[in-house]
C-alpha cells in the first residue's frame, strides 16, 4: 500500500535528478555555518534534490545532504524531506519500477526467492521508531581533522519505520545450518572500474533476531528515493552503514564476509570509545556496530545571549544508542554540577527522546552541557574520542553562552 502510492512520483524524481550534475554553487541559495573547528564551516543550503526540502549540501555527487540542526528542535521525528542523505557511489537509482522490482534471496538457503514488493508486503507488518545515524556523524568536529565527509551533527535522524521482519523472509527461504552471515546489497553501483560494490553483512543470529526490518514505510509514507525507496534495511541500534538502501539482494553466506566495506572500511579501533592517539599504529580493528548514547541542546546555540538570574528553558534530544534513555542531565557550569532533565514521551528504546530542563545562569560566560545515560548504564564521555576515520563521536557537547 505504501509502495504503490509512490509510483506517481517516479517521473518527477528522475527529471529532478538531472540537477545533481550541477555544480554546488549553481544551486546554493543560502549558507549555514557548521562552526567546525578544523576549518571552513560554511555550507550551501540546497533545495535542488527531489523530495527534499532545505538541506545542508556536503557533496553533490554522490549526494551527501545534512539535516539543518534546527530541525531537531521541532520534534522527535525527523521529517522525510529533511532526513539526511548519504550514498557512497554516484550511480544511484533515480527511477524504480515497483511492478518489476524483486528482492533476491540466495546463497546458503534451501529455496532461492525472488520476492516482489506485493509478496513482501503480505508478510506480517512491524513498526518501530529508530535513529539512523552515520558512523561519521559529527566528523567535522574531530581534532586533529580527519578525512571524509566533514559532517556537523546533522547526519542523523529518527523515523517511525514500517516493514517486515528480515527473519520472516529468511524463514521463507530456509537458512541452511552452515549459514554464518547475511549480506545485503542495493541497486547503487560503483562508478569506477573495480570499485567495490557497497555491501554490508550481519551475523546470522543478528539477522534472524526478529527486530532487523526490511522497511517500506518511513513516518507513515513511502521512503524518499534518496533514502532508499522502495525498501531498505533497518538495523535498530546499529550505525547507518548497515541500513542498506534500495535493497534488492540478500545473500546468506557460509563464511564471514571479507568484502571491502566490512573488512577495510567502517572498522574502528577495538578500544574504549574507539579511541586512539593520532598516529598510533598496531591497533586491532573491528567492524563498527552498535551506536552509543548522545544528547544535544536544540534550542540554544553557541554564543547566544541569555538572561542571568532567572530560569532559562533548555530542551533537546537524546538517544541511548542500542538501548533506551535512562537519564538526561544538564549542567550550566561547565560540568561542575549536574541536574536531571525532564524526559519527554518514550517512543521506544531506539528512538530520539526529547528532554527539557531549566537552568539559572549567573552574569557572564557559562558553558551549557547535556549528557545521556542509557539503560545499559553507558554514559557519554567527558573527553572527545579520536580515530582516523572520524567515527563514533559521543563526547558530552559544550555550548558556550553569555548571560546578562
Ligand atoms: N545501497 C546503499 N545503502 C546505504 C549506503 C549506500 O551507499 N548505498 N550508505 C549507508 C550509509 S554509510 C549511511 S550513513 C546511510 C544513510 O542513510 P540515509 O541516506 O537514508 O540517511 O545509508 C546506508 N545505506
Ligand atoms: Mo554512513
Amino acid at each position: 500500500m505504501l509502495i504503490t502510492r509512490r509510483r506517481l512520483l517516479q517521473t518527477a524524481g528522475a527529471g529532478a535528478f538531472a540537477a545533481t550534475g550541477m555544480s554546488a554553487a549553481a544551486f546554493a541559495e543560502t549558507e549555514v555555518n557548521l562552526a567546525l573547528p578544523g576549518g571552513p564551516g560554511a555550507r550551501p543550503i540546497t533545495t535542488a534534490f527531489p523530495q527534499k526540502g532545505a538541506m545542508v549540501l556536503q557533496r553533490t555527487r554522490a549526494p551527501l545532504l545534512e539535516t539543518p540542526f534546527d530541525v531537531f528542535d521541532k520534534g522527535v521525528f525527523t521529517p522525510n524531506d529533511l532526513f539526511f542523505v548519504r550514498w557512497h557511489w554516484a550511480d544511484i537509482p533515480t527511477d524504480i519500477n515497483v511492478d518489476t522490482y524483486r528482492i533476491k534471496v540466495h546463497g546458503a538457503v534451501n529455496k532461492e526467492l525472488s520476492l516482489s514488493l506485493n509478496e513482501l508486503q503480505k508478510l506480517p507488518q512491524i513498526e518501530y521508531a529508530a535513529v539512523n545515524q552515520c558512523s561519521g556523524n559529527s566528523r567535522g568536529f574531530f581534532q586533529p581533522r580527519v578525512g571524509g565527509g566533514e559532517w556537523g551533527n546533522g547526519a542523523m535522524g529518527n523515523a517511525l519505520w514500517t516493514g517486515v521482519r528480515l527473519a520472516d523472509v529468511l524463514d521463507r527461504a530456509g537458512v541452511k545450518s552452515n549459514a554464518v552471515q547475511v549480506r545485503f546489497n542495493g541497486m547503487d553501483q560503483p562508478t569506477v572500474t573495480d570499485g567495490p560494490d557497497f555491501m554490508k553483512s550481519l551475523d546470522i543470529k543478528h539477522a534472524s533476531d526478529g527486530e532487523v526490518m526490511i522497511a517500506y514505510g518511513m513516518n507513515g509514507k513511502p521512503l524518499p528515493m534518496l533514502n532508499g525507496f522502495p525498501v531498505r534495511l533497518i538495523v535498530p541500534g546499529w550505525f547507518a552503514t548497515y541500513w542498506i538502501k534500495t535493497l534488492n539482494d540478500i545473500e546468506v553466506l557460509d563464511q564471514t564476509d571479507t568484502n571491502f566495506w566490512m573488512k577495510t572500511a567502517y572498522t574502528i579501533p577495538d578500544t574504549p570509545h574507539a579511541n586512539v592517539k593520532p598516529g598510533e599504529t598496531g591497533v586491532k580493528l573491528v567492524p563498527i556496530s552498535k551506536m552509543v548514547p548522545r544528547s544535544f541542546i536544540t534550542n540554544v546555540k553557541a554564543g547566544e545571549k541569555l538572561h542571568a538570574g532567572k530560569p532559562t528553558l533548555l530542551r533537546g534530544i537524546a538517544f541511548g544508542g542500542d538501548s533506551g534513555v535512562t537519564k538526561v542531565e544538564i549542567s550550566g557550569d561547565g560540568g561542575k554540577s549536574w541536574h536531571a532533565a525532564h524526559l519527554g514521551k518514550d517512543e521506544g528504546k531506539y528512538s530520539f527522546r526529547q528532554w527539557s530542563a531549566n537552568v539559572t545562569l549567573p552574569q557572564g560566560n557559562s558553558t551549557l552541557m547535556v549528557r545521556c545515560t542509557n539503560t545499559e548504564g553507558d554514559v557519554q564521555p567527558d573527553a572527545a574520542n579520536w580515530n582516523p576515520a572520524g567515527f563514533m563521536r559521543n563526547v558530552i557537547e559544550q555550548t558556550p553562552v553569555t548571560a546578562a
